[in-house]
């Protein structure tokens, strides 16, 4: 994978330097700043209401993602306090049987679907286009679209919710509980339909994130000089790729069950309800890495910039993302223990669940390299959420290698054990370094920096509730409690660590509103950051904060994974892309060679008009079977205007390239 590193690769590097003319006439100030004005109004974010519907700049994109993901967020975290609330005490009656089975129900659905996969993706489609020196996402089109159908298919969900139609068999909706038999009314298919829009949604963006990282690298990124968080985005795109189509084809399944009596999951007819679980499962379980994947990119780009040095041994960073991702797809039968396999297939599926310890110790000793070498650490409030990680992320490792060892998880299956070490890994292994690379990343989206006082006192108020509220469920689950019911008779002994729980999830929701606060302080009155305030390694922090429309101009290209740190290894900036119109630069797949120039489309109302009909189509089809075929049309039109051939627009083809300019020398 290392490719002509090395010398070979200096030398290449520096014959380029030696062909290149510094003092190009298009790179003096006064040239500059013509072509930045003529950019700006290029690229410029369309104005008015119908100009937000129609934009499609990756950062306005993943602006929206982001707030959107968090409106998510605080709608799950609502639903937790509900839960929370309701077993504070023995035979509360707050929230009666049913109405506690749709908020786990929807809490559990939310915060996987809707927050936790969808902020990640924001994450990448803000800052991997800024951090390989691209001057926009590919398929800006796509990604406006993946937005439209993350927003359309939440909204959907909490509007059946108000509807007294919410799901409400368990994030997993296991048939048969979930099937015509036992489900009754549209909640069942409720869920199973938020999961294709969900899907779509992560479908279409994993699509854009792979060709901007595989095409849109700036000459000299190879692919071992790219960040961490994009090798951690790229892998998490190809799981994407891979783990979503079978959870797909499993809920269209269930409806189709539901809706035209198929027998897929009915073991009377010859079908088979644990079929259910495998296709669950094998997307259940990589979904969790899809989520901790990013999480292991952000921490690496946090603490290399905190420690002032690269992160030890990026190739083995690099492998064990990579062979985490790939053992992911294999252990998924650790989730069906209880469901008496052959006693083979349970000892295969717990090595292969203890064998992925491996790759995320090389991860965690690397980053305690890293801290232990470091050039003048600096304790800020991103690298305290960082930090965090090697704490609760742990202990939600531990105690899943016990989990994965069958005679225990028999004993405490389907317990509060369980949902201890899972918001223990999700929350310690995704949401604590998010809430850290926010911090960190804040600068750059806004242009002003958080406060660290508000910033470590929400930190230490985070950290104290959330073990408050999930260390105890440990014990409520080794005490025999169960998961999923709404309330317990007293004298069990559950109530204290029940209370206590509650009272954490009280300073849980304290110190996310000091966040907010925070964040929204911050963004009017924070202090100005400059370019690059904690002067970070990578290339986003190369352009001004917050970026322009355009991302960078003149394009710089690199010679090194920290270009930033070595300022005498860089290459001249690209120069020979148009300034009168939208184009980007197209280069090779694994030494970002430059190869041509593509123009971009957009912006467009298109994408919205094509989310609007896929949502009808996907709603109508929960309804009546003929909501597929006649919800198609619309679809169909939609399609037609999207790729209908614009006019007018320069196209530049390979061919013409030659004559245009000598892509070797004119582009360097
Ligand atoms: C913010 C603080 C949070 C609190 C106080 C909280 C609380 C809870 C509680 C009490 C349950 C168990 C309900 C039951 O079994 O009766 C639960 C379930 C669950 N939570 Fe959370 N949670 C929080 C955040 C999160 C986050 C951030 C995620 C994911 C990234 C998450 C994912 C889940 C899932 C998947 C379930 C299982 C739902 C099911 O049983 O179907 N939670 N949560
Ligand atoms: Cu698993």
């Amino acid at each position: 994978m290392r490719g002509p590193t090395g010398e070979e690769k200096k030398r290449h590097d520096e014959q380029l330097h030696a062909r290149v003319v510094h003092d190009d006439p298009r790179l003096d100030a006064a040239a500059l700043e013509h072509d930045r004005q003529l950019l700006g109004r290029v690229w410029k974010n369309s104005r008015g209401f119908i100009g937000w519907l129609a934009e499609v700049d990756h950062k306005a994109i993943g602006r929206r993602f982001l707030v959107t993901a968090f409106l998510w967020f605080a709608l799950g975290g609502i639903l937790a306090a509900l839960m929370r609330l309701q077993l504070s005490r023995p035979e509360n009656t707050f929230l009666g049987p049913d109405l506690y089975n749709q908020v786990f129900t929807m809490h559990g659905t939310t915060m996987m679907f809707l927050f936790a996969v969808p902020v990640v993706l924001a994450m990448g489609i803000y800052f991997v286009p800024l951090m390989i020196g691209a001057r926009t996402m590919a398929l800006p089109k796509l990604l406006a679209y993946s937005y439209w159908m993350m927003l359309f298919g939440g909204i959907f969900l909490y509007v059946m919710f108000l509807g007294n139609t919410g799901p409400d068999n368990g994030w997993f909706s296991y048939p048969p509980l979930a099937g015509p038999e036992f489900g009754y009314g549209k909640r069942a298919d409720v869920w199973a339909q938020l999961i294709t829009f969900s899907e779509v949604s992560s479908l279409t963006t994993a699509t854009c994130l792979i060709t901007t990282i595989l095409k849109h690298r700036t000459p000299g990124m190879s692919l071992n000089r790219m960040p961490l968080f994009v090798w951690a985005m790229l892998i998490v795109s190809f799981m994407i790729l891979f783990a979503m189509p079978a959870v797909m084809v499993s809920s269209t399944c269930l409806i189709l069950d539901r809706l035209v009596s198929t027998q897929f999951f009915n073991h009377a007819e010859g079908g088979d309800a644990l079929l259910w679980q495998h296709l669950f499962w094998f997307f259940g379980h990589p979904e969790v890495y899809i989520i901790f994947v990013p999480a292991l990119g952000m921490m690496s780009e946090v603490i290399g910039t905190f420690t002032r040095r690269p992160v030890f041994g990026y190739l083995a960073m690099v492998l064990s993302m990579v062979s985490t991702a790939f053992i992911g797809f294999g252990v998924w039968v650790h989730h069906m223990f209880a469901t008496g396999l052959p006693q083979f297939g349970q000892s295969f599926f717990t090595a292969a669940s203890i064998m992925i310890v491996i790759p995320t110790a090389v991860q965690i000793f690397g980053w305690i390299a890293t801290i232990w070498t470091a050039r003048g650490l600096r304790v800020t409030t991103p690298f305290l959420y960082m930090a965090s990680f090697f704490f609760i992320f742990i202990i939600g490792g531990l105690t899943g290698v016990m989990l994965a060892s069958v005679p225990l998880d028999r004993q405490v299956h389907d317990t509060y054990f369980v949902v201890a070490h899972f918001h223990y890994v999700l929350i310690g292994g995704s949401t604590f370094p998010l809430l850290g690379a926010i911090v960190y990343w804040f600068p750059k989206m806004t242009g002003r920096l958080m406060s660290e006082r508000l910033g470590k006192a929400s930190f230490w108020l985070l950290f104290a509730g959330f073990n408050l509220t999930f260390f105890p469920m440990h014990l409520l689950g080794l005490y025999g409690m169960p998961r999923r019911v709404y309330t317990y008779p007293a004298g069990l002994g559950w109530f204290n660590m029940n209370l206590l729980a509650t009272i954490g999830a009280g300073i849980i929701f304290l110190s996310l509103l000091l966040y907010l606060i925070n964040v929204i302080g911050s963004a009017r009155h924070g202090a100005a950051a400059g370019d690059n305030p904690w002067e970070g390694s990578t290339l986003e922090w190369a352009t001004s904060s917050p970026p322009p429309s355009y991302n960078f101009h003149p394009q710089p290209t690199v010679a090194s994974r920290e270009p930033l740190w070595h300022p005498e290894l860089t290459p001249p900036p690209v120069i020979g892309l148009d300034s009168d119109h939208k184009e980007v630069l197209v280069t090779h797949v694994l030494d970002a060679e430059p190869d041509h120039r593509y123009p971009v489309h957009g912006p467009s109302l298109w994408p919205l008009v094509a989310a609007l009909a896929t949502s009808l189509m996907f709603i109508w089809s929960i309804f009546n079977p003929w909501g597929t075929v006649w919800g198609s049309i619309p679809i169909l039109l939609a399609l037609i205007g999207w790729f209908w051939p614009t006019q007018g627009k320069k196209k530049l083809e390979r061919g013409e390239f030659g004559t245009r300019l000598s892509l070797r020398e004119g582009l360097w």
